[in-house]
C-alpha cells in the first residue's frame, strides 16, 4: 500500500482475531489507547467531545437496530438485516465523509442512513414492503439500499470515474461485504477504479460471514491483500475501533480528494447477530466465535475510553439514553402509523417511459385486485400483516 505499509499475506492471520499483523488499531478491546503512526495523525483534531458524539450515535444505532428486530419480531416488518456488532464501522467510515460525497450502500448501512439525515420511517419503510427506497437518493447523497450483491460498487466506480471527468472533488463510497468480494461486478469495478484512477473507496465490513459462508472458506489471504491484486491500496483496520476507521476511513478520503485514486478499506468485525430476521445463526456457528467477539464490543470499547479518559459521567449518559429512547419511541410510532401504498404503485420508477410487458402486468394485477372488490375488506388485501 501506499507509504510503504506492508499487506500481511499470511493466511492463519485471517481469523480476524485482533490485535494481529497488519491490522490498525487506536482503541484496544479493553478500552485503553494504542499508539498507531499511520492513523493517530489523522485524528489529532478529535477532542473528547467528538469523541462522545461518536459513542452517542453508535449507542443510537443499535438502539434503532433493536427496535427495529423487535418490530419484525412483531409483524410490523417483513424483515430487518442486523448491524449489531458492526456500529464503529458504520459511525467511524460516514463521520469521515462530506455531504457530497455521496454513498452506494448494501441492505446494511441503515446506521449510515440515520446519519445521513434520513428520516427513521423512511428507512423502515423498505423493510416494511412500502417503499423501494426510504430516502430520496440525490437529497442525501446516498443510493437506494442494494440486495444485489456487489452491485453497487459498480455504480460507485462509474459514478467517481464521472466526478474526475466533471473536475469535481468530492468522492464516492461503496460499502460492501467479505462475501461480495467474491463477486465478479467487485472485481470489475476495480479493475476500472485502478485503471481510470477514480475517486472512489471500496469500504468492505469483514465481519465474517456472508450469510451461512465464513470467510476463512472464500479467501486465503487478508480481504484487503485482494485490492492489492488491482493496484489498489489497501488498509485493515480493526472495524469495532470506532476511532480507527475514522482514521482509515480519512485517509482514503485523503486519496480520493487529492487525486491519489481508489483505496480499499478491510474493516475487521462480526456480525453479532443473525444476517437477516429470516436467519438462525446457531445452525451454523458456534457459541465461542460470539463469545470472543462480543469481548470486542465496539460500543463497550469506546464507552470504557472514554470513562479512562474522564469525559463520560452519569449526566453525559443519561443524555445519550434519552436521545436513544426518543429515535425508538419515534421509530415505533413512524412505522406503526406508515400509510399503505396504492398496490398499483409498485409499478412506478421501473422504467422512465412506457413499456408494453410492464403494461400488461399492470393490467393482470388490476384485474386480479378487483377480484377482492367483493370483500371490500382492504385487510384480504393485505394478508396477516399485523
Ligand atoms: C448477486 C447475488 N447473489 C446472491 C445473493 C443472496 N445473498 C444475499 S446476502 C448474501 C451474503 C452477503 O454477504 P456479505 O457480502 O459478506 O455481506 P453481509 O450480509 O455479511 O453484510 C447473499 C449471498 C444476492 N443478494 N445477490
Amino acid at each position: 500500500m501506499q507509504g510503504g505499509e506492508k499487506i500481511v499475506l499470511d493466511p492463519a492471520t485471517n481469523s480476524g482475531d485482533s490485535p494481529q499483523p497488519g491490522i490498525h488499531q487506536l482503541i484496544a478491546a479493553d478500552g485503553t489507547a494504542v499508539t498507531d503512526a499511520l492513523l493517530a495523525p489523522l485524528v489529532a483534531d478529535v477532542d473528547d467531545a467528538q469523541l462522545l458524539d461518536l459513542y452517542s450515535d453508535m449507542v443510537v444505532i443499535r438502539r434503532i437496530d433493536f427496535e427495529a428486530t423487535a418490530l419484525q419480531r412483531q409483524g410490523q416488518l417483513a424483515l430487518w438485516p442486523p448491524m449489531l456488532g458492526q456500529e464503529a464501522a458504520q459511525i467511524g467510515s460516514v463521520r469521515a465523509l462530506e455531504k457530497d460525497d455521496f454513498i452506494f450502500p448494501t441492505y446494511r448501512e441503515n446506521g449510515v442512513a440515520y446519519c445521513r439525515g434520513a428520516k427513521l420511517a423512511g428507512i423502515m419503510s423498505t423493510w416494511r414492503g412500502s417503499a423501494n427506497t426510504g430516502w430520496d437518493p440525490y437529497e442525501f447523497n446516498m443510493a437506494t439500499p442494494q440486495i444485489i450483491i456487489g452491485a453497487q460498487t459498480l455504480h460507485a466506480a462509474g459514478y467517481a470515474m464521472g466526478l474526475t471527468m466533471d473536475g469535481k472533488e468530492s468522492l464516492a463510497i461503496a460499502y460492501l461485504g467479505d462475501g461480495a468480494t467474491s463477486q465478479g461486478d467487485v472485481h470489475e469495478s476495480m479493475v476500472f477504479a485502478a485503471s481510470f484512477q477514480a475517486p472512489v473507496i471500496f469500504f468492505c465490513q469483514n465481519n465474517h460471514w456472508a450469510i451461512s459462508e465464513p470467510v476463512r472458506l472464500q479467501s486465503h489471504v487478508p480481504l484487503a491483500g485482494r485490492a492489492a491484486g488491482y493496484g489498489i491500496p489497501g488498509l485493515r483496520v480493526d472495524g469495532n475501533d470506532v476511532l480507527a476507521v475514522l482514521a482509515a476511513t480519512r485517509w482514503a478520503a485523503a486519496r480520493a480528494r487529492s487525486g491519489a485514486g481508489p483505496s480499499f478499506i478491510e474493516a475487521v468485525t462480526y456480525r453479532m447477530g443473525p444476517h437477516t430476521t429470516a436467519d438462525d445463526p446457531t445452525r451454523y456457528r458456534g457459541v465461542t466465535e460470539l463469545e470472543e467477539w462480543a469481548a470486542k464490543d465496539p460500543i463497550a470499547r469506546v464507552r470504557a475510553f472514554l470513562l479512562g479518559r474522564g469525559a463520560l459521567d452519569d449526566a453525559g449518559e443519561a443524555a445519550v439514553a434519552a436521545r436513544a429512547d426518543a429515535v425508538a419511541a419515534e421509530l415505533r410510532e413512524g412505522t406503526i402509523n406508515m400509510p399503505d401504498p396504492d398496490p398499483m404503485t409498485v409499478f412506478d420508477n421501473v422504467y422512465t417511459s412506457e413499456h408494453s410487458i410492464l403494461d400488461r402486468q399492470r393490467e393482470h394485477y388490476a384485474r386480479y385486485l378487483a377480484g377482492f372488490a367483493g370483500a371490500s375488506d382492504t385487510a384480504t388485501l393485505e394478508g396477516n400483516r399485523s
